[in-house]
């Protein structure tokens, strides 16, 4: 019927030729499967899905929203993964190695299994040496490499150990004492504490602020984040909030008030003993992503800069840091405030006095129950009369928290792409110790495709993430154009929605490569993506463990969540183009442009950089 439909033909032709193409290629050459049976299934999927579709929007009677479906379908992916690869000549490659060790020594039963094993994380990754060999000075690289190497391998033991711990021991709130007083005690493990003085010691947050390296700074800090987050029990979060609060006082111009210059020293120091952290507390009840919207907490003047703030914040992470940033409308005498965004201004506050540990007129109301980041303690607070500083401009609250969230939102894209680093790193190993069907999984082509696939999207993700950081430094040094401010303006967002989500797949992958062992929750790989979005629809409320959501992706959906959704990422990137009348897309494409002249003189290369360019300019 479709073979007949004036608007659906096109593509039933597509699918017909296409299976007819199969089987010729198949037939002709049946060791393609070897490799290639993943791809070939997910064909035979698509292809009968599309048949399907356009059978019964034929068989409906042609109402256009049924065409539209089945076009949609038809067109929006590849409908024929198998040939496409095929073509590429992806079935007779293999990118990994394989170095079977056998197992030695069963205890129960007759078969144990071996652990994957960890390796330096730095000397066993080519493709992030490589990089920064090409962006550093040489002299910087030779040495900045020897304090990289030496990280690498306490990020693979005692580091990962710390972040293993914060996993097992979670963080817990007594809100009374035997006597029905209220305590609010936050109990959290000696591995959590351990990450403050580890990530202290080592410098995640101060190497972007001694500047040591100039415009390379930022570079050498976030190749230490890369290597840390996954070992650090995500301890990462609260360094994310604590350097985009050091970048946010700076912004401000704050440091030449002492009261902000110490805060900002303890915010960047190595020294553990006087580091702070930071919070980021934005989310109330009524907004996560609407923030003008669902922010009710009051500011009432005490004098001088000074306030009471009266509130209930309800995603509240990191709640054990030292210090807080946070959003608030100023009450004038009558009580009144200003809605929407031009009421907020930001605050800056502590959450302990210093000496008696006692918490800022802080009600801990209860931690969060979340899908993933179980180790981070996050709270409801209720702030009744808690004392803080009127940190941006009356009504300047959500550009001055802005700084903030750039800074956090590249953390999330490094930390995310270097998730799915870490995923591959084990799941490479566990190729070589792990046996089915007689032989090592990796010497099975299928699953060391898989395996190779993997990698290409997590440097793909590497170069995203880590192209929004050089340019970070280059701006911070005053060195960047104005069309480099433009593009690294919108390589934020972009960063942050692409890596987060691409990660999510790449990682569930990788948790598949370990069978069981990953406890990989999902029958159908097609039904990931739309889980996770699913999700997000929920915006934190999918985060919660007790809506009964599966477990193993938890961290890695919570990246797509926090710091923006991938929708309030996107209208991100479409304030940007209004805001500058269009001119960072312009920017956008000219620092494409000028970045393909190599490749488009490249025999290899030639022919995708040509696409490239085509297509930036017909978007
Ligand atoms: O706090 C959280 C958890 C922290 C955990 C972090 C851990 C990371 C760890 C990684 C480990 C591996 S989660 C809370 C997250 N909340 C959000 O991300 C908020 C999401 N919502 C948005 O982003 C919205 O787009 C808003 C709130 C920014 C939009 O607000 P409005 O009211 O619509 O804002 P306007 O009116 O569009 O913008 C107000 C001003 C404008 O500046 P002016 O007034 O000068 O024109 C905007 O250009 O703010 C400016 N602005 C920005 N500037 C808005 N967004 C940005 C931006 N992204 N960058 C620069």
């Amino acid at each position: 019927m479709a073979l007949n439909h004036a608007v659906l033909k096109e593509e039933a032709i597509r699918v017909q030729t296409s299976i007819d193409t199969i089987i010729n290629v198949i037939y002709n050459n049946p060791n393609v499967l070897d490799a290639g049976s993943r791809d070939f299934s997910f064909t035979l999927a698509r292809l009968f899905i599309a048949t399907t579709l356009l059978e019964s929007s034929c068989l409906v009677g042609s109402t256009d929203l049924d065409e539209i479906t089945a076009l949609r379908w038809c067109k929006s992916q590849d409908l024929t993964p198998f040939l496409t690869n095929y073509g590429l000549n992806y079935y007779n490659k293999q990118s990994i190695e394989t170095n079977w060790i056998p197992f030695s020594r069963p205890k129960y039963g007759n078969f144990t299994q071996e652990m994957p094993q960890l390796d330096n994380q730095f000397t066993s990754d080519p493709f992030l040496q490589k990089y920064l060999q090409r962006v550093l000075p040489k002299e910087m690289y030779n040495e900045i490499s020897g304090d990289l190497s030496r990280f690498g391998g306490r990020v693979a033991t005692d580091i990962n150990q710390l972040g293993l711990e914060c996993d097992k021991h979670l963080p817990k709130l007594i809100q009374q004492n035997a006597w029905g007083q209220t305590c609010n005690d936050l109990y959290v493990c000696s591995a959590w504490k351990q990450q403050k003085t580890v990530s202290a010691d080592e410098g995640i947050v101060a190497i972007g602020y001694e500047r040591k390296y100039h415009e390379f700074s930022r570079l050498y800090q976030f190749a230490k984040l890369f290597l840390y987050a996954p070992s650090s029990g995500l301890y990462s979060c609260p360094i994310a909030m604590t350097d985009g609060a050091a970048k946010t006082i700076e912004s401000l111009k704050l440091t030449d008030q002492s009261f902000y210059e110490d805060i900002y020293h303890r915010l960047t120091t190595r020294d553990a003993n006087t580091f702070y952290t930071s919070g980021q507390w934005m989310t109330e009840k009524g907004g996560g992503s609407d923030v003008a919207g669902g922010t009710e907490t009051v500011a009432v003047s005490i004098g001088r800069d000074m306030f009471k703030l009266y509130g209930y914040k309800w995603f509240s992470s990191a709640t054990d840091a030292d210090i807080a940033l946070t959003l608030g409308r100023i009450a004038d005498e009558e009580g009144n405030v200003l809605q929407g965004t031009r009421g907020l201004t930001l605050f800056f506050l502590k959450i302990r006095d210093d000496a008696t540990k006692r918490l800022n007129e802080i009600d801990m109301i209860r931690l969060k129950d979340k899908l993933g980041t179980r180790q981070v303690p996050t709270a409801e607070l209720l702030l009744d009369g808690t004392i803080a500083h009127k940190m941006s401009e009356e009504g300047r609250g959500v550009a001055a928290i802005a700084n903030m969230l750039q800074i956090t939102r590249i953390h999330n894209a490094i930390g995310s792409a270097a998730y799915m680093r870490r995923i591959i790193s084990i799941a490479r190993d566990y190729a070589q110790r792990r046996k089915a069907f007689g032989k090592p999984i990796s010497d099975y082509p299928i699953h060391m495709q898989t395996l190779a696939r993997m990698d290409v999207e997590a440097k793909g993700a590497f170069m995203l993430a880590f192209e929004n950081v050089r340019l970070l430094g280059k701006q911070e040094m005053g060195l960047t154009s104005d069309e480099e401010n433009l593009v690294l303006r919108l390589l934020n967002p972009i960063s942050k929605l692409f890596v987060c989500k691409q990660s999510l797949s790449t990682i569930s992958e990788g948790l598949e490569a370990f069978g069981g062992q990953g406890a990989m929750l999902f029958v159908c790989k097609q039904s990931l993506s739309t889980i996770s979005e699913g999700l997000e629809a929920f915006g934190g409320q999918g985060a919660m463990e007790d809506t009964g959501l599966p477990v193993m992706l938890r961290d890695s959906q919570i990246f797509t969540i926090w710091e923006g959704t991938t929708n309030i990422l996107s209208l991100d990137v479409l304030r940007v183009l209004a805001k500058t009348g269009g001119e960072a897309l312009r920017a956008f494409r000219s620092h494409i442009k000028s970045r393909l002249e190599m490749a488009l003189n490249h025999a290899v290369l030639k022919e995708e950089a040509i696409r490239v360019q085509t297509s930036i300019d017909t978007i």
